[in-house]
């Protein structure tokens, strides 16, 4: 089992979108298993985006994910990571994949909806900067034995 960080930016909390967003993770199965609904600060920002800081849309990334409040998830299931990576699409809306998240709801380059970790690495370290200890909780969901086969003892 993975867990990934997802947020929910600032667009799709202000569009009305977070529940459309959020029924299509559920619907596929993953497990919501942290949520947090909160304003980045610039310092947040800049750590979570580091990798991108000599990019030249790296100042309007930081002022637009920090310019309105955002719903930070943490989504756990087997493959999460590249699950919902697929499940985004390509990161500009207008190239993006009908049938994605960010095919179906956006046009924008900047403004795509949503973010979700790449990889284990990038994963491990986002989920540390948004979330504390005990603000992850393990917790078993009443369908999950219809989700995955369980007869092994393992989800599969
Ligand atoms: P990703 O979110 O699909 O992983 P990244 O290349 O990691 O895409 O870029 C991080 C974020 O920076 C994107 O989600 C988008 O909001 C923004 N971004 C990326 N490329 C551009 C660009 O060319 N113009 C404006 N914003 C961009
Ligand atoms: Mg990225």
């Amino acid at each position: 089992m993975e867990t990934t960080l997802i947020i929910l930016k600032p667009d799709a909390v202000q569009r009305g979108l977070m529940g459309k967003i959020i029924s299509r993770f559920e619907d596929k199965g993953l497990q919501v298993v942290g949520a947090k609904f909160m304003k980045i600060t610039d310092d947040l920002a800049s750590q979570h985006y580091a990798d991108h800081r000599e990019k030249p849309f790296y100042a309007g990334l930081v002022s637009f994910m920090t310019s309105s409040p955002v719903l930070v998830l943490a989504l756990r299931g087997n493959g999460a990571i590249a699950v919902c990576r697929s499940m985004m699409g390509a990161t500009f809306g207008f190239k993006a994949d009908a049938g994605t998240i960010r095919g179906d709801f956006g046009v924008s380059s900047s403004f795509n909806l949503i973010h979700g970790s790449d990889s284990p690495e990038a994963a491990e370290k986002e989920l540390a900067l948004f979330f504390s200890d005990g603000d992850i909780i393990d917790w078993s969901p009443a369908g999950q034995g219809w989700v995955y086969d369980m007869s092994s003892g393992a989800p599969e």
